[in-house]
C-alpha cells in the first residue's frame, strides 16, 4: 500500500514556447520571490528541497505542420522528464512550476517512468488534447495530453526531435476537472474514450468534493494508485486568477481548487503536482499578486496545509507565564 510522503522536490520550468504570449516563463522566479519555498517549509512536517530550474538549450527549430517550436518544446521536456524521474527516485513528491502547459509532457513522462500505475487528473479550463491536425492555434500547450497517450499514436505524424518520448500512458488513466473551453475534436475524444470528466456544469451539479472523488474513484476503484495532478491556473475563474494567457470566465473558485487539493492530499497518494500557465506579465500588479497567491494556496493545500490550523506537535498546554 502506498504510504503518505512528507518530502517534496521543487522544479522550476521557465518555458513559454508552447504558447504565443510573453511572460509565462517568469512564473518560477515570481513564485519563488513570493516565498514559495519558505511557505511550503512552514507546513507541519514537510521536508522541502529545491532542485532549481530546467534551462532549455538554444537549438535549431524543426518544421512540423501546425506545431510551433516543437524542437524547443521537446528539448525542454526531455530534460524535465529526467529531473522529474530523479526527484521521484529520491522518494519525494515532485512539484513542477511552469511554464506553459506543454511541460505536462515532461512531468507525466518522467512520472510514468517511475510509477507505471499512476493516474492523471488534468485540472484546466481546456482539455489540451488537440493534435496538430485538430488544433486551431498550433500551440503545443493545447496538445500535451494527445502527445502522452498511447491511444493517440496513430493520430500523429512522425515528430522529429521527439524520439525520446514514447506515448506510453493510457487515456484510461486520465480524468478532467474544470473544463469549459473544449474544441469539437477534443470533445469527440473525451466521448470516444469515456474519459471521466467533470466540466464546469458537472462541478455545478455535483459540487467540487464529489467531482474530484468521482474522478479518483473512476480511475482507481481500489484507491491504490499514485496520483499526478496537472493544475492549469486557468482552471480558476478569470476573476480569481487573471494573470494567465487564455483566461476563461465561469471557472473554479479558489476555495473549490483548495478543496480539490485537500481531498487529493488526504488520499496520501499524491506523487506529482504541476502548476502551470501563471503569467506575471499579464494584467496589473494586483492581478499578478492575486494570481501568484492563488497558485501558492493551491500548492499548499496539495501538500498538507490545513485551513483549520495545526497545534504545535507534542505540546499539550499553552505556555505558562
Ligand atoms: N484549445 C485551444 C485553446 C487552448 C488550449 N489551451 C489553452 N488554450 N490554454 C488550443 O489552442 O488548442
Ligand atoms: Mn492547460
Ligand atoms: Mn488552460
Amino acid at each position: 500500500k502506498l504510504q503518505p510522503l512528507r518530502k517534496v522536490g521543487i522544479i522550476g520550468v521557465p518555458f513559454e514556447k508552447g504558447q504565443k504570449k510573453y511572460g509565462v516563463s517568469v512564473a518560477p522566479a515570481a513564485l519563488r520571490a513570493a516565498g514559495l519555498i519558505s511557505k511550503l517549509k512552514e507546513i507541519e512536517g514537510l521536508d522541502v528541497k529545491d532542485y532549481g530550474d530546467i534551462e532549455t538549450p538554444d537549438i535549431k527549430e524543426v518544421k512540423v505542420d501546425n506545431m510551433a517550436h516543437l524542437a524547443l518544446v521537446s528539448a525542454c521536456n526531455k530534460k524535465l522528464s529526467e529531473r522529474v524521474t530523479q526527484v521521484l527516485k529520491d522518494d519525494r513528491i515532485v512539484v513542477t512550476i511552469g511554464g506553459d502547459h506543454s511541460i505536462g509532457v515532461g512531468t507525466v513522462d518522467g512520472h510514468y517512468k517511475v510509477n507505471e500505475d499512476m493516474i492523471l487528473v488534468w485540472v484546466d479550463a481546456h482539455a489540451d488534447i488537440n493534435t496538430n491536425k485538430t488544433s486551431d492555434s498550433g500551440s503545443v500547450h493545447g496538445m500535451p495530453v494527445a502527445l502522452l497517450v498511447t491511444e493517440f499514436r496513430n493520430y500523429w505524424p512522425y515528430l522529429p526531435t521527439m524520439d525520446w518520448q514514447d506515448p506510453v500512458f493510457s487515456i484510461k488513466s486520465l480524468g478532467y476537472i474544470g473544463l469549459r473551453s473544449v474544441d469539437n475534436f477534443e470533445r469527440l475524444a473525451i466521448e470516444k474514450y469515456k474519459v471521466p470528466t467533470f466540466a464546469m456544469e458537472d462541478v455545478e451539479e455535483h459540487g467540487i468534493k464529489n467531482s474530484i472523488q468521482h474522478v479518483l474513484q473512476a480511475l482507481d476503484p481500489t484507491s491504490s494508485r499514485p496520483i499526478h495532478v496537472s493544475f492549469d491556473i486557468d482552471a480558476l475563474d478569470a476573476l480569481e486568477a487573471p494573470s494567465t494567457g487564455t483566461p476563461v470566465r465561469g471557472g473554479l473558485t479558489l476555495r473549490e481548487a483548495i478543496c480539490l487539493m485537500e481531498i487529493v492530499h488526504a488520499t496520501g497518494r499524491l506523487r506529482a503536482v504541476d502548476l502551470v500557465e501563471v503569467n506575471p506579465a499579464i494584467g496589473n500588479e494586483k492581478d499578478r499578486n492575486q494570481t501568484i497567491e492563488a497558485g501558492l494556496c493551491i500548492l499548499k493545500a496539495a501538500l498538507g496545509f490545513s485551513r483549520r490550523g495545526t497545534a504545535p506537535r507534542g505540546v499539550l498546554d499553552l505556555p505558562i507565564q
